[in-house]
């Protein structure tokens, strides 16, 4: 829970957070071991990620993080698993492959064998599958093209086709949904902005219509929420404020007081973040909150880049080696 006194004074509990992460909640004696045990594949990104934004990566053992990650990978398909011995899932495995990007270690990959899996679940009218059981979303979509783009293989895909499938789910608000006709969610916004962005695709976005309905997302204490009249979430603060940033929109809403409403979501003495004031605190909010303050320029944290949603020095690693 956040205390008044202290949120007023309006700072980031860095160091608690780290301790936090390390911890995560169980008293468990290192971040690898919760990462093993209950926070998977998804939660070990969003927990690695927050600690290189806070300069922290160092803080845990690469070589045990990086042997387990392995461990999850499908031998045949090639694909990632959210744990050892589960199935393979897109989701999963762009995980995987960007917390090898944060330690710098996607040359111990099969480049070939993850991202024939990737190529393998796009389908003929471009969109992507999120695995063999064919559940299509445009948050595939996003993930494999991120994918393949950190891994330098989008020539596998049919780059156009993806984009075309991208574009037909965009509505007439200006906003995107998880399929053709489906309602616009910042979420689904994140994913889409974000592949056009990374495939050089933006000029399909209307961006003063899309910026518009983007920045109506603020309410009045500050924070974002995802689509009209929901409640606001700290995790919003990234699905709405990448996709500002990425269409150069940034500037219509209102940063301050953004920034506060974030930091009123930390727990003070416990560290973590939660998804609006005094809710309970856990590490998918503790990313986004530290990821949003990253976008909103908060100093001590790590530039992170919109569109690959890792920090700015690991992406310029990736786009300037061969
Ligand atoms: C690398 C950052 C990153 C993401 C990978 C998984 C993914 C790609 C993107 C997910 C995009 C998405 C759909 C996010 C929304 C998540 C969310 C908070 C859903 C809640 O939706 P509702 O309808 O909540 O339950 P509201 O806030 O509308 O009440
Ligand atoms: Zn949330």
């Amino acid at each position: 829970m956040s205390s008044t006194s202290s949120s007023q004074m309006g700072q980031l509990v860095a160091d608690k957070h780290v301790r936090y992460i390390l911890m995560a909640e169980k008293k468990k004696e290192s971040f690898e071991s919760v990462v093993m045990d209950h926070l998977r594949m998804n939660g070990a990104y969003w927990g690695l990620t927050t600690l290189d934004l806070l300069d922290k990566l160092g803080c845990v053992s690469e070589d045990e993080v990086v042997s387990w990650l392995m461990t999850c990978q499908h031998e045949s398909a090639g694909g990632f698993a959210g744990n050892t011995g589960h199935d393979p899932h897109i989701l999963y495995t762009l995980s995987a492959v960007q917390i090898l990007a944060l330690f710098d270690k996607i040359n111990i990959l099969d480049i070939g064998k993850v991202s024939s899996y990737v190529a393998k679940l796009q389908n003929e009218d471009g969109s992507f599958s999120g695995d063999m059981w064919g559940e299509i979303d445009t948050r595939f979509s996003y993930i494999a093209i991120c994918c393949l783009s950190i891994l330098k293989c989008l020539d596998k895909i049919n780059v156009e086709k993806a984009v075309e499938y991208i574009v037909s789910c965009k509505n007439l608000d200006g906003g995107f949904g998880c399929t053709p006709g489906a309602e616009s969610h910042a979420g689904q916004i994140f994913c889409c902005v974000g592949a056009l962005a990374i495939t050089g695709s933006l000029h399909y976005v209307d961006k003063d219509l899309l910026g518009w309905w983007l920045c109506e997302r603020q309410v009045k204490g500050g924070g974002l929420n995802g689509r009209p009249e929901k409640l606001a979430d700290v995790c919003y603060s990234w699905w709405v404020l990448s996709s500002l940033i990425m269409i150069d929109r940034v500037h219509w809403i209102d940063k301050a007081k953004l920034v506060k409403f974030i930091l009123d979501c930390q727990d003070l003495e416990n560290g973590g973040i939660s998804d609006r004031p005094d809710d309970a605190v856990d590490i998918f909010h503790t990313y986004f909150g530290v990821a949003g303050l990253s976008l909103l320029e908060y100093p001590g944290v790590k530039v992170i880049d919109p569109a690959y949603a890792l920090p700015v020095d690991v992406v310029n690693r990736i786009i300037f080696t061969k």
